[in-house]
């Protein structure tokens, strides 16, 4: 049997991530929206296109505007993208009360229904919104987490490409931290086929790459005017969801809940995590200096004091 991906929301990033899913033939996809419509033109849109792109998934379009999620039911991974998006001028905490609403009853609805499935969390702000869903799922920690440390790694690794000239596929870039701006993106340990990046460019190079990526998001939401960015953070939820559905134990950064690796306790931050058939299989803990410590404790603090808001600490 095929596996099952919900998609919750069908704006952009809902609507391209179930498009990469069924282009790569990993699932049979469901896209829900509270639009009674949209999900389900979207959903045959893509089904036409099938026979063009040779995949036999299937994907189907539902409204929940009922708070109706049968359709949903035994997924194996629901990808949670429903929210409201920045608006330039916005920080991705601005969104913190009104997301916190959206995702709550998504949560405890897909929970419901797909008792065992992973929950990947895109909406922002993050890291609060993951924490917020693994209390209200009730799931274990390994089978919540949230997609951010790739899609800020991607924006790092693009900009380094550009800057060097060399093919994306040679860098590998590592962002630690909560996705918001005080991201801790780590040039040490981040290689242009194996060279570690402070050999290959000046420290002024650096910093301005580093505050490029740490601003990445804004950058994209000023540009497009309204809404925020997708085809990146579409591609980073799939790679995910490709590594958990082909059990691939893949290394990749993720929002995941550490219980005192890196110092903090009862938390969602972005760390290298394997990413298997269970979810987060592993936390990879690496040695920083006191510098990188600092700054993700600063971002970690920055990620507390939004959960404390919410009551979900
Ligand atoms: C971004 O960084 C939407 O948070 C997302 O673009």
């Amino acid at each position: 049997m095929r596996k099952k991906v919900t998609v919750v929301g069908g704006g952009f990033v809902g609507s391209t991530t179930a498009q990469r899913i069924v282009d790569l033939e990993l699932a049979d996809v469901v896209l829900t929206d509270i639009l009674d419509g949209p999900p389900a033109g979207k959903a045959l849109d893509m089904l036409e296109a099938t026979p063009i792109t040779k995949s036999d998934a299937k994907v189907t379009g539902i409204s929940t505007a009922s708070g109706d999620y049968k359709e949903t039911a035994n997924s194996d991974i629901v990808v949670v993208t429903a929210g409201f998006p920045r608006k330039p001028g916005m920080s991705r905490d601005d969104l913190l009360k009104a997301n916190y609403d959206v995702i709550k009853v998504v949560v405890e609805q897909v929970a419901k229904y797909s008792p065992n499935a992973i929950l990947i969390m895109v909406t922002n702000p993050l890291d609060a919104m993951v924490q917020a869903a693994y209390k209200v799922s009730g799931f274990s920690k390994n089978r919540v987490m949230g997609m951010a440390g790739v899609l800020d790694s991607a924006r790092m690794s693009s900009f380094i490409a550009t800057e060097l000239n060399v093919s994306v596929e040679n860098v590998n870039s590592f962002v630690l931290g909560g996705h918001g701006d005080d991201m801790v993106p780590l040039p040490r340990y981040s290689t242009v086929a194996g060279i570690p990046l402070p050999d290959l460019l000046t420290a002024d190079r650096i910093a301005s790459i580093v505050e490029r990526t740490r601003k990445g998001g804004i950058e994209i939401v000023n540009l497009l005017k309204t809404g925020s960015a997708y085809y990146a953070p579409s591609a980073a939820v799939t790679e995910m969801i490709e590594a958990i559905l082909k059990d691939k134990m893949k290394i990749l950064p993720c929002a995941a809940y550490l219980e005192g690796e890196y110092g903090i306790k009862g938390l969602f931050a972005g760390v290298p995590v394997k990413l298997g058939a269970l979810g987060v299989e592993q936390i990879i803990e690496i040695k920083l200096t006191a510098d990188e410590q600092a700054a993700f404790n600063k971002s970690a603090a920055s990620v507390r004091e939004l959960v404390t808001i919410l009551g979900v600490q």
